[in-house]
């Protein structure tokens, strides 16, 4: 009988992904095994685009590609390279009918005319952050197809409310990797260990704190925002909360996930109904902060019940620990917006 210091050098590494997948099949909703091969070959990819980041300084794919994206942003390299990735791995796994990305201007039609899911994804948010090596994200939404299988896919398919989701998450790349997934029970996160290439749940049932002491904007645009946000952002200032803002949603959103907090994108005048976008941003952290307990809207408007109706729509957001999120709402419409 081993001793108890034995035990203790041989400890299970406990459940992969694709266990705790497996295992939850039958949860999920019209569970027949495809949603589970599509959340795989997202993980696939995201262990590729890992390598790639982490390897960026050595081999000259750091910086600008030289073109601009879909929304006149400009690329980075590894914007095009995690595409390229995520868009190969969900096109030849074969569970996705139709494709959205930040990356692209149309949506991608795969030729897998018979699967029943169509994925919105952000394929590296934040990445104007990977040249001084902060962390980054990758975010994925996953809905079932309106049309029938067996079509063509349409925009029907793909412009649809962030409530119809049936699986979201997203993948930190920071000083560890970690995928945060929700299929609609609750949010669990897996750590990557990456001498074995696998993830493993390392946070069963995430829950957010119902309030923080953490706000994270760019208050550098504070002279941009609503008289109610900059109200809001005085009741921070005056309460002493910390003001922390990475630039980068997926770290500040995982950041708040842990401690309690709330990240807002209000509008501005550069972007006038805000910067996230609605596909790509807003639905899929809007779903994980919901599952674990918190809340994210547009100030006025659940961010789950926006009928999308262009697919780079943008919308205002804050996200996070429910009673701060609802005391910002409470604030924002309380005044009358300068750009009304
Ligand atoms: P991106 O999709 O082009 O990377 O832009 C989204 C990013 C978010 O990660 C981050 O929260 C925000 O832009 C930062 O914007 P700003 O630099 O205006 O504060
Ligand atoms: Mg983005």
């Amino acid at each position: 009988m081993a001793d108890k210091n034995f035990e203790k050098l041989i400890l299970p590494m406990g459940t992969t992904l694709d266990r705790f997948i497996m295992r939850n099949q039958a949860h999920f909703p019209y569970a027949t095994g495809e949603l589970s091969q599509l959340l795989r070959d997202i993980a696939l990819a995201s262990k590729i685009v890992n390598r790639e980041i982490n390897r960026a300084g050595l081999i000259n794919i750091a910086g600008s590609y030289g073109s601009n994206n879909a929304h006149g942003e400009e690329q980075q390299k590894l914007d095009v390279v995690a595409n390229v990735r995520f868009s190969r791995a969900l096109r030849n796994g074969g569970e996705a009918c139709a494709i959205i990305s930040e990356e692209d201007d149309d949506m991608v039609i795969t030729g897998n005319n018979a699967s029943k899911y169509v994925v919105a994804i952000d394929p590296l948010d934040g990445s104007s952050n990977i040249d001084v090596n902060v962390a980054v994200g990758t975010i994925f939404s996953i809905y079932r197809r309106r049309t029938p299988v067996n079509t063509t896919p349409t925009m029907e398919d793909v412009l649809q409310a962030g409530r119809w989701q049936v699986a979201a998450g997203y993948i930190l790349y920071g000083s560890s990797t970690m995928l945060v997934l929700t299929t609609g029970k609750g949010v669990h996160g897996f750590t990557y260990e990456p001498s074995l290439g696998e993830y493993y749940l390392s946070h069963p049932d995430m829950r957010i704190p119902e309030t923080g002491t953490i706000y994270s904007v760019n208050e550098g645009l504070l002279p941009d925002f609503e008289p109610g946000v900059q109200r809001y952002l005085e009741y921070c200032r005056a309460k002493r909360y910390s003001g922390r803002y990475i630039g980068s949603f997926v770290a500040d959103f995982h950041r708040n996930l842990f401690k309690g907090g709330i990240f807002m994108y209000p509008a501005t005048a550069k972007h006038p109904t805000g910067k996230l976008r609605i596909m790509y941003e807003c639905n899929p952290l809007a779903f994980l902060a919901e599952q674990a307990g918190g809340k994210a809207t547009t100030g006025t408007e659940r961010i789950l019940e926006i009928q999308p109706t262009s697919l780079h729509q943008r919308v205002p957001l804050y996200i996070g620990s429910r009673q701060m999120v609802e005391h910002a709402e409470a604030l924002l419409q309380a005044e009358v917006p300068v750009r009304a």
